[in-house]
């Protein structure tokens, strides 16, 4: 195969996403907690310790911005903010200020992000997203971060992947609250909406009171591809079909549009909704092979392709060909600028992982091509962290860490992709180099 130049658009932007759990070591919320129970993490590990990034952050934007970035992307963390309902820690907001200053003191953009899975313990005694005044609470803390942040030039975000929030914590059980119940992860999900709502609202409201530009607002989706298990069957095609709809859409149709679905599929509008989204981030890792032959809200899904490379202990297959398919999607149904918000893979294989970016890259750079506006790419992730219920067996970090000393160790993946942020694409030699 012949490569060509693939050249990015004039001021697209480079980066990495992280998050404050999988990162910064010493938290104490639902996650701390369910940690400590035998079997919820694979490898027994914890975040006690994590990257330690509380107290290495500084280095590790000096890095990031030696390699290159132009965003980093990374979550504050609700339970130090907030540790009792109402009650604000001053110290810990002034920490996350000096994380937004030290990104923006090295020329990069930061993207935060408000919610990243972690809930404070008193939230999650209070029944967490299942508490019918859980969008009005997490707005109150929006509003307290807002007040407290509108001075700094920041994108943000509201909320992380609301749908995996309510897969992996309500339906499939392999996150906390570990609930299998189908109803309680759809109210999961219009709670989770209503509050990326509250949230905008209120970041939206601090900025004009204090005389601020409007900054860009935007929730963050994980994003996947369904497929049908045998293309012939429609039973399998109307599967995949209806699990793309309340996976993919369902969720962020409800933002762009500000209305909120309920169970019987009636949509109410939801004034807070509205002007909440600027622009999508989307997650993209992996597609998923449904069969209408077997229970896929029970987890059952057909044998994974054998040729295809796989992401350790997640076991995601590498199918690069099922991010055109979704960006477009996006694109033509809301017609809102997208991001790349997250792309990577959990692996000890350095050369699957360079390319296994550079095909995405591949897919995304045809996406614009015809005419999406894609306005940045974040790998996940720049150091190599907690990957939840994995612990730490999915590596998916450009920049290893040693065990003992913490000492960061870029890859070569890393220095790849300061080649593709310097050339604003892949290079014909790049590609030549790694996907020969
Ligand atoms: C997210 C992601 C990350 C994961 C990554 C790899 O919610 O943004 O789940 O936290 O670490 O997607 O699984």
């Amino acid at each position: 195969m012949a490569f060509k130049d693939l050249k990015f658009p004039d001021g697209f932007h480079w980066g990495t996403a992280s998050s404050s759990h999988q990162s910064e070591g010493g938290n104490h919320n639902d996650w701390t907690e369910w940690e400590k129970i035998p079997g919820n993490i694979k490898d027994g590990s914890d975040t006690s310790v994590a990257c330690d990034h509380y107290n290495r952050y500084e280095g590790d934007f000096s890095l990031a911005k030696e390699f290159g970035h132009q965003v980093l992307r990374f979550s504050i963390e609700w339970s130090r903010i907030e540790p009792q309902q109402g009650r604000w820690n001053d110290s810990e907001i002034a920490h996350y200020r000096s994380v937004v200053k030290t990104v923006l003191d090295r020329g990069i953009r930061p993207m935060m992000t408000l919610h990243h899975f972690t809930n404070p313990l008193w939230f999650r005694d209070l029944g967490a997203w299942l508490n019918p005044e859980s969008p009005e609470i997490f707005g109150r803390y929006a509003k307290k971060v807002a007040e407290s942040f509108a001075d700094l030039d920041i994108i943000w975000n509201t909320i992380n992947e609301p749908m995996v929030v309510a897969a992996m914590g309500y339906l499939y059980g392999d996150f906390p609250p570990q609930e299998k119940d189908f109803g309680k992860s759809q109210t999961v999900t219009q709670n989770m909406l209503m509050a990326h709502g509250y949230a905008a609202t209120q970041i939206r409201e601090i900025h004009d009171k204090q005389g601020r530009l409007q900054p860009q607002i935007a929730p963050v989706l994980s994003v996947s591809y369904f497929m049908p298990h045998n293309p012939e069957n429609p039973d399998d095609v109307n599967l995949a079909a209806y699990l793309d709809e309340i996976y993919n859409h369902t969720w962020i149709r409800g933002a762009v549009t500000a209305k909120i679905p309920d169970l019987e599929g009636n949509n109410h509008r939801f004034k807070p909704l509205e002007n909440s989204v600027d622009f999508i981030g989307m997650n993209y890792y992996s597609r998923m092979v449904v069969s209408s032959e077997m229970d896929f809200l029970a987890g059952e899904v057909p044998e994974k392709d054998p040729d295809l490379p796989r992401c350790d202990g997640l076991d995601w297959e590498v199918y690069p060909e099922g991010y055109y398919p979704i960006i477009k999607s996006y694109w033509d149904s809301y017609k809102k600028p997208l991001f790349m918000s997250e792309n990577g893979i959990g692996t000890k294989d350095d050369t699957l992982k360079r390319a296994y970016i550079l095909k995405h890259l591949q897919q995304v750079h045809q996406a614009i091509q015809d005419g999406i506006d894609i306005r940045g790419y974040l790998v996940w992730t720049w150091v190599t962290n907690f990957e939840w219920a994995e612990g730490f067996g999915s590596d998916f970090g450009l920049v290893g860490m040693e065990p003992e000393t913490l000492n960061r160790i870029p890859r070569e993946s890393a220095y790849m992709f300061k080649d593709i942020i310097q050339n604003n694409g892949l290079t014909k030699e790049l590609q030549e180099k790694y996907l020969r």
